[in-house]
């Protein structure tokens, strides 16, 4: 066949564009794709809701990419092994209860599974604000390029609705800091002391709805809790995103 350039120009303005007109109204937009995103991502698509994950930097994976210290190895204990075996992640047995992934293999299985349940990926855009209105509720979100704001250029975003919003921006809890800095009544207490058995037991206990519209995963969700970290154990990562997407499903009337 011929190849015609301004047909693969034309081929990729069609698609993303048409992806993006579709998406800006969508039921859950997933902010960060980390680990605890990107599962929370499959888990909603997978029970039907229309879902987008927004991601500021170029690839999906957020910390789970340089597993501990680089070495690209995640563990994950007994209670999470579940989650790899659904999406097909070798997970090789260490001692009792502690189980050695690949960060590669993770990420990768986990985003497959995602864009096969229909969840859409948008990297390269950084999340700037949030939409509250009068009924006090996050309805939508305030996009932009990362170049944008890399580059410390003067352009207005773009905005999106949804029903739901997911902070799983990690460590830094970026959209609950930036309700809060807004005036939104959301106490964030800040990240504690490394104790993983603190950290891991107690996240799903921090996954939850913290501002009307508003739900806290991973990281993120031990950040506004106070509670501590854990270092590249990824278990609670992996069922903290999965109980997001519950809670999510549920409050819109979406059961698995
Ligand atoms: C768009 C954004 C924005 C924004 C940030 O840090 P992550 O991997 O988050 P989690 O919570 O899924 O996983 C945490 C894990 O990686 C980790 O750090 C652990 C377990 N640490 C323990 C310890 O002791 O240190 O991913 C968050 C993602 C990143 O990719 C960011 O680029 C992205 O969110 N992000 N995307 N708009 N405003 N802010
Ligand atoms: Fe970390």
């Amino acid at each position: 066949m011929e190849l015609d350039e301004v047909t693969i120009s034309r081929a990729i303005l069609a698609s993303q564009m048409e992806t993006m007109l579709d998406l800006l109204e969508m039921d859950v937009a997933v902010v960060g794709g980390g680990p605890s995103g990107i599962t929370c991502a499959v888990y909603c698509a997978e029970m039907g809701l229309k879902v987008g994950l927004f991601e500021k930097k170029l690839s999906i994976g957020g910390g789970m990419w340089g597993g501990g210290m680089m070495f690209p190895r995640i563990v994950v204990q007994e209670e999470a092994k579940e989650v790899l075996d659904r999406f097909g992640i070798a997970a090789a047995a260490f001692e009792p209860g502690y189980y050695v992934a690949r960060s590669v293999e993770s990420v990768s299985k986990l985003t497959a599974a995602a864009c096969t349940a229909g969840a859409e990926f948008f990297n390269l855009i950084t999340v700037e604000d949030v939409v509250v209105r009068a009924d006090g509720r996050v309805s939508g979100l305030v996009v932009n390029w990362s170049p944008v704001e890399m580059a410390g250029l003067h352009i207005d975003p773009l905005m999106v609705r949804c029903r739901a919003v997911v902070d799983a921006t990690g460590h830094d809890a970026t959209i609950a800091h930036m309700v809060a800095r807004k005036g939104g009544d959301l106490p964030i207490r800040g990240e504690g002391f490394m104790w993983a058995e603190r950290a891991e037991g107690n996240i799903l206990d921090h996954t939850k709805e913290v501002f009307p519209g508003l739900y806290v995963c991973g990281m993120a969700a031990n950040a506004v809790a106070g509670e501590c970290r854990m270092g590249p154990i990824f278990g609670g990562m992996l069922l903290s995103g999965r109980r997001a997407a519950e809670m999510v499903a549920a409050a819109l009337g979406h059961q698995p």
